[in-house]
């Protein structure tokens, strides 16, 4: 699996692995009590986009992911960690290791209590104990206090090494966090969009915190997630950006549907015959939760992460250009996420070295047309490359 990994991170009890599961389809263990997690639970998880294979009429052999009723569902990997208190960044709690399991990670979706319902250290209260803007300023708090300490770890004897050589910062910045999977491109970029001076050793607290937040801003984007939106009865008008989802009733949804009590389809849910009266009225409340229009369903909420602030492109790589297919014959088979601005030559290259060495042309299969090594890609591009190899 190769698809990008998002982290579920937020304070105990705000129902990260509720989401979890409701996403992968999985069973990670959900309590109301915090802690719950104690590991960090590992999965895959799907987004929807329109599968080119309605244009061709023939069902399409995804390699990865699969395809229902013209939708192809392309997988990202999901991480839930542990909930995250105050002081994490210094150990506090299950801090560290929950912080170092999102080193690897490409997004962060920060799970919060949009109902207010949670307490600070994760207890359930009946009345709210904590406004979601203080709940979200620890955790981005946390999270900027982690990377400052692992950036600052040595800072002097670094820094001075480094300044010594003559390289350019980023680089040293980049071998430093070479475990973050951050690249060099992207430590230019947050250098050059913030204020920050040519040496190292001249760099303080006020320079990591800055780089901090470039970084969580930019190359792991953190995305706001306003969970229990089932117990608000209407939109909340802030925080600004903030997606607001129900775990529960998506995860009551995806077992009702796995256990065929219920049909869903683009049009919505319909109880199967036979249901109890109980289950009934679950399913309207369901249906009312999810028609609100400020509620975002789990597996949009993904679709625009990658796309959104990810800012990937869906590209599919073909061998043949009239019939899409690959040299067995499999009908689109593979759905790349590639960066936008990504380009033939590029596509080459991750679907074979070799091919990318040997890049001699690629035809966009929809047009016709001959392109380029250096044409940028656009979302939903059918590609052939022909390369000497
Ligand atoms: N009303 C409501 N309750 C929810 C929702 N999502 C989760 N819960 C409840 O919140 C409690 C905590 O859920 P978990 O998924 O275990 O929370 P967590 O964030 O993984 O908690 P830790 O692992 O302890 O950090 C459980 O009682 C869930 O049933 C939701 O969307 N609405
Ligand atoms: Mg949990």
């Amino acid at each position: 699996m190769t698809g990008p990994k998002l982290g579920l991170i937020g304070k105990p009890n705000v129902g990260k692995s509720t989401i979890f599961s409701a996403m992968t389809e999985g069973s990670a263990e959900i309590g109301n009590y915090p802690f719950t997690t104690t590991k960090p639970n590992l999965g895959v998880a799907y987004f929807p986009v329109k599968c080119p294979h309605t244009e061709l009429g023939t069902p399409c052999n995804p390699r990865e992911g699969y395809c229902r009723e013209g939708t192809r569902y392309i997988p990202v990997r999901i991480i839930d960690v542990p909930g995250l208190i105050e002081g994490a960044s210094q150990g506090k709690g299950m801090g560290n290791e929950f912080l170092e399991n999102v080193r690897d990670s490409d997004a962060i979706l920060l799970i919060y209590d949009a109902s207010g319902h949670t307490a600070m250290d994760g207890s359930a209260e009946i009345t709210a104990v904590t406004s979601p803007e203080e709940e979200i300023r620890m955790v981005l708090g946390e999270l900027d206090s982690w990377l400052v300490s692992k950036l600052g770890s040595d800072w002097d004897k670094f820094a001075r090494k480094a300044d010594s050589t003559g390289e350019p910062i980023g680089h040293s910045i980049q071998q430093k966090l070479s475990s973050y999977g951050v690249t060099l491109s992207q430590v230019h970029a947050i250098i050059a969009s913030g204020n920050f001076p040519g040496k190292l050793l001249s760099w303080g607290k006020g320079e990591l915190e800055e780089f901090s937040r470039l970084m969580f801003s930019t190359v792991k984007p953190v995305i706001l997630v306003g969970n229990k939106a089932d117990l608000l009865e209407t939109s909340p008008e802030a925080p600004e950006g903030s997606y607001f989802v129900s775990g529960d009733l998506e995860l009551a949804l995806s077992r009702a549907s796995r256990g065929g009590l219920v049909t869903e389809s683009s049009t919505g849910v319909t109880p199967s015959p036979g249901l109890s009266p109980a289950q009934i009225s679950a399913v309207e409340r369901m249906t009312e939760v999810f028609s609100r229009k400020w509620v975002t369903r789990i597996r949009e909420l993904l679709g625009q992460t990658v796309r959104d602030h990810l800012k990937l492109l869906v590209v599919y790589p073909v061998y043949d250009d009239r019939k899409w297919t690959d040299k067995e014959g499999n009908i689109l088979p593979d759905a790349f996420l590639m960066p936008e601005g990504t380009t033939a030559e590029s596509l080459a290259f991750r679907v074979h070295t070799d091919i990318g060495n040997g890049f001699i042309k690629a035809i966009n299969c929809r047009t016709g047309m001959v392109i380029g090594r250096d044409h940028s890609l656009e979302d939903g591009d059918i590609i052939r490359i022909i390369s000497k190899s």
